[in-house]
């Protein structure tokens, strides 16, 4: 049996939300998922699980139709999915008395439930949050039936407030592959059985490295399985050094040209390093203009001349400011005193 293994695809998030290109991104989220839908059918999968926060809120009744619409349209494929603590499936919501098309089974209670696929003598076992919180560690308890089914586990959370997870209980649970969700990173916590794929695309800033979904397939009661990256971008922090011959737009171009180097399409967080001209300061919003950038931070520092700046402003304050730290050892807050004060007097 070969199957796709997905979660936190966080659908209907507005990711980078104050800047120019949220709108873009947001319906990326979706794109990205039809295509990993459609890369099921290429690749011949029998089975896609979602593992959780397929929605980034509990879904309205458009956003169950849009989704059912692309499942629906593969019906030669199963899927599994669970609802996780963003979209839990709370009384009342949309979920609760959705009709999914034949080929999709959603496993909507908060009782555990077992689904059966005889085509694929596969059990797939899980249940949904109904609440954004919950602190009981109910995986650690939880074990398949006897029989010869391949079985298998959809599980969201472990941390402290979504379902602690032990991984050796969990290892000795009986599941022949547990498919977690709910950790944004790739993340393995038992080799070849209990697996994140982290979010399909990455929602947050501190989502770095890339994103996309785990392939899988069955020999018996193992597992074979690896990671597909699918999101169109990484986050990246990205360090740039200055040196004292920049300017501003230069420091632009030098940011563009380490941007087009890492690639264009992903989305930066950059910070300025080195050393600058006194003279120079750096317009972080004008820079931020040569990519998809989120932030500039400027941890350069002015270039001081000490030994010139000493003999300049002999007898003065600035110099007699210099003599006093003579003794500061490299690196010293000593050290650090004497660049912030000279910065302070020189401007
Ligand atoms: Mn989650």
């Amino acid at each position: 049996m070969k199957f796709i293994h997905m979660a936190d695809v966080h659908l209907g998030c507005e990711p980078d939300g104050r800047s120019e290109w949220a709108q873009e991104r947001k319906r990326e989220l979706w794109e990205t998922f039809r295509d990993s839908i459609a890369d099921a059918k290429g690749k011949k999968a029998d089975l896609v699980l979602i593992a959780g926060d397929l929605f980034h809120r509990t879904p309205e009744l458009s956003q169950l139709r849009e989704v059912n619409y692309l499942l629906g349209s593969y019906p030669e494929i199963c899927f599994a999915l669970i609802a996780g603590n963003h979209d839990c499936c709370s009384p009342g919501s949309a979920w609760e008395d959705f009709d999914f098309a034949p080929n999709v089974a959603f496993l909507g209670s908060r009782a555990v439930e077992c689904i059966r696929f005889p085509a694929l003598s596969c059990e797939v076992y899980g249940f949904s949050y109904d609440r954004s919180q919950i602190t009981q560690n109910v995986y650690d308890s939880l074990h398949p039936s006897e029989n010869d089914c391949f079985h298998i586990l959809l599980a969201h959370g472990g941390d402290r407030d979504h379902i602690p997870i032990d991984p050796r209980r969990l290892a000795l649970s009986g599941f022949d592959y547990i498919a977690l969700g709910h950790i944004h990173k790739p993340t393995v916590m038992l080799p070849g059985r209990a697996l994140y794929p982290g979010a399909l695309s990455p929602i947050d800033a501190g989502d770095e490295g890339p994103h996309g979904y785990l392939e899988g397939e069955t020999h018996g009661t193992s597992v074979q399985v690896h990671f597909v990256k699918k999101a169109l971008r990484e986050y990246v922090s990205l360090a740039v050094d200055a040196d004292e011959s920049d300017t501003v737009f230069s420091m632009r171009d030098k940011v563009q040209a380490a941007i087009t180097r890492r690639g264009k399409e992903n989305i930066y967080k950059i910070v300025i390093r080195g050393q600058r001209h006194p003279a120079v300061q750096f317009d972080t919003e004008l820079i931020r203009s040569a990519g998809m950038i989120l932030d500039v931070k400027d941890e350069s520092v002015p270039a001081l001349h000490i030994e010139q700046l000493k003999e300049r402003y002999r007898g003065q304050l600035i110099g007699r400011y210099i003599e006093s730290f003579e003794a500061a050892a490299p690196g010293s807050v000593e050290e650090k005193a004497l660049q912030i004060g000279l910065e302070a007097l020189l401007s």
